[in-house]
C-alpha cells in the first residue's frame, strides 16, 4: 500500500468513525415516542372531572405533563378519527368517512402515516393492538385496515374476550349485526394477563426490551392500541368492582328533549342506541367506567415499565381515545351522534423536556394535532401539508392560545363546528347543506337542551358559523 492509498484509508476509517459518533449522538437526543389509543373511550376520566370515574394511573399522567380539557375527535367512529389523527388531514380532505372496506393507504390516497414517517426517519416502529382501524371483537387477532409499511413489528394480540363462545356468556341486549350496537357486558373472574388486552400490555412490555435504544441503537416509536371500552364491555371482575354502583344513575330525559332535535341525529335506529332498559343502562353505564379501570390499569402498568427500564426520561407519551360514548344523554347510547358526549376525547401528552407538570389547556385541541405535535418535538420534517396545529407551546405553557375553531364530522353528512362558545352542526347530502342543523350556546347551555338554530336572537351567529364552516370545506376540497 502506498502512502497515499494509506492515507484515504485512514481518512474512510476516520469518515465512518466520525459517522458513528454522529449516529449515536443524533439516538441519544432523538425522543422516544409511546403513543396509547383506547378504542370509543370518551372524556370520561377523573382527571378531567367525571365522579363516575377510578382512573389512579392516568390521573398521575396528567400530572406529569399536559391535560388538553377540550380535545375532539374528527369523526364519530373508530375508522375515521383514526384515519384522520394518523394522516393529520380531516375526514372532509381525505373522504375517509366509512369504518368499511379499504386500508388505511386507499383512504388517505398516499398520504404518508404518521408512525411510517417515524420509521423512515430512523425510529424503531411497533403496533401493537388496534392503532389503524379494526373491527371489535371480530376483528381482534386480525391486522385490520393497518398501513403495513408503517411498522418494523406489528402484534395482533387475542385473548379471552375474543372466543366467541366466552364472551357470549356475557348479557346481549338488543342484538343486531355489530357489536357497536350491542348492548353487551359481562364481568368474567378471569385474569387481566387472559384477555386480548392484557396479551397486549405483554408485548408492549417486551417491545420495550426488544426496541430499547441500548440496543438497537435508534429511538423507538411504539403504539399501544387497547380495545376497551369499545364493546363488548367484557371487563375482568375486578375492575367491576372498582367502580361504587351507589353513585351510578339514571339520567333523565324530558320528554320534549328531542323535539329540538333533527331526527338524522338519531338515523341509528337500533335498540341498543335509543332509550335502553333501566336495568341494562345502570349496568352498561357500570361496564363502561369498569372498563375504563382496566384501560387505567394497561396504560399504567406500561407507563411503570417505561420508568423500570430507564426509557421515561426520553419518552414522549401521548394517551387519546378515538371519540366518544353517549350514556344515556338525551336517551342515547353509544356512539355516532353529533352531541359532545361523542366528540369529546381525553388528550394527555407528556414530553420529559417540556416546562408544564399537572397543567390543563382550556383551548380547543383536536386527534388531528398529534401528528404536527409528535413531529415537532421529534424534530421532523413532514412529507405533507398537515392541517392541525403543533401543540408544543402548550408543553411550555399551558396558557398559550391553540385554535379558534375545530371541526368534527359524523355519518350521515354531519359536520359540526366548535367555538370556545358555541356548537354548530349542520346535515348535507352531497356536499349540500339540507337545512338541518343545531346550536347550542355552550356557555349558558353546556348539556345541549336548548336548540338555538332557528332562534332568531341567534341568526347573526348562525350565518357567521355557517359560512365559516363553508369556507372551510371548500377550502379543502
Ligand atoms: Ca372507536
Amino acid at each position: 500500500m502506498t502512502f497515499l492509498e494509506r492515507i484515504s484509508v485512514f481518512c474512510a476509517f476516520a469518515v465512518l468513525l466520525l459517522a458513528g459518533q454522529n449516529a449515536s449522538a443524533g439516538t441519544a437526543t432523538k425522543p422516544n415516542v409511546l403513543l396509547i389509543i383506547a378504542d370509543d373511550l370518551g372524556d370520561r376520566l377523573g382527571c378531567y372531572g367525571d365522579p363516575l370515574a377510578v382512573t389512579p394511573h392516568l390521573d398521575a399522567l396528567a400530572e406529569q405533563g399536559v391535560l388538553f380539557g377540550n380535545a375532539y375527535c374528527q369523526y364519530h367512529t373508530c375508522g375515521p378519527s383514526r384515519g384522520s389523527m394518523l394522516s393529520g388531514r380531516y375526514p372532509f380532505e381525505t373522504g375517509y368517512t366509512g369504518n368499511k372496506g379499504h386500508t388505511f393507504g386507499d383512504m388517505v390516497g398516499g398520504l404518508t402515516s404518521l408512525p411510517r414517517l417515524f420509521r423512515e426517519n430512523g425510529y424503531k416502529t411497533a403496533r401493537v393492538g388496534k392503532v389503524f382501524h379494526m373491527n371489535i371483537p371480530s376483528g381482534i387477532g386480525k391486522p385490520g385496515t393497518d398501513d403495513p409499511d408503517a411498522w418494523d413489528v406489528a402484534i395482533n394480540n387475542t385473548g379471552w374476550d375474543a372466543v366467541p363462545e366466552n364472551i357470549n356468556k356475557g348479557t346481549n341486549w338488543g342484538t343486531r349485526d355489530s357489536a357497536a350496537v350491542r348492548v353487551w357486558y359481562h364481568d368474567p373472574e378471569i385474569d387481566d394477563v387472559e384477555f386480548a388486552d392484557g396479551q397486549g400490555l405483554v408485548a408492549a412490555i417486551d417491545l420495550l426490551d426488544r426496541h430499547h435504544p441500548e440496543k438497537t441503537g435508534m429511538p423507538f416509536f411504539l403504539t399501544y392500541g387497547i380495545y376497551r371500552p369499545h364493546p363488548p364491555m367484557i371487563v375482568p371482575k375486578k375492575h367491576w368492582d372498582a367502580i361504587d354502583a351507589s353513585k351510578i344513575k339514571i339520567l333523565e330525559v324530558s320528554a320534549d328533549d328531542r323535539d329540538d332535535i333533527p331526527a338524522i341525529n338519531w338515523h341509528r335506529t337500533g335498540p341498543g342506541y335509543n332509550f335502553i332498559p333501566e336495568e341494562h343502562a345502570l349496568n352498561y353505564t357500570h361496564a363502561y367506567y369498569a372498563a375504563i379501570h382496566f384501560v387505567d390499569a394497561l396504560a399504567g402498568r406500561l407507563i411503570q415499565a417505561l420508568e423500570e427500564k430507564g426509557l421515561a426520561d426520553n419518552t414522549i407519551i401521548v394517551f387519546a381515545g378515538d371519540q366518544g360514548f353517549m350514556l344515556g344523554e338525551h336517551g342515547h347510547w353509544h356512539k355516532s351522534s353529533m352531541f359532545e358526549e361523542a366528540q369529546r376525547v381525553p388528550l394527555i401528552m407528556v414530553d420529559p423536556r417540556g416546562k408544564e407538570k399537572g397543567k390543563q389547556v382550556s383551548g380547543l385541541a383536536g386527534l388531528i394535532d398529534v401528528y404536527p405535535t409528535l413531529c415537532e418535538l421529534a424534530g421532523m420534517t413532514p412529507q405533507h401539508e398537515l392541517s392541525g396545529i403543533s401543540l408544543k407551546p402548550q408543553l411550555t405553557d399551558a396558557s398559550a392560545e391553540t385554535k379558534s375553531c375545530e371541526f368534527i364530522m359524523g355519518s350521515p353528512g354531519g359536520y359540526t363546528l366548535r367555538t370556545e362558545r358555541y356548537a354548530y352542526t349542520e346535515w348535507r347530502k352531497k356536499g349540500q347543506p339540507t337545512g338541518l342543523g343545531m346550536l347550542y350556546d355552550l356557555r349558558s347551555d353546556p348539556q345541549q337542551f336548548t336548540n338555538l338554530i332557528h332562534d332568531p336572537a341567534y341568526q347573526t351567529i348562525r350565518e357567521k358559523l355557517a359560512q365559516q364552516l363553508d369556507d372551510k370545506i371548500r377550502d379543502r376540497k
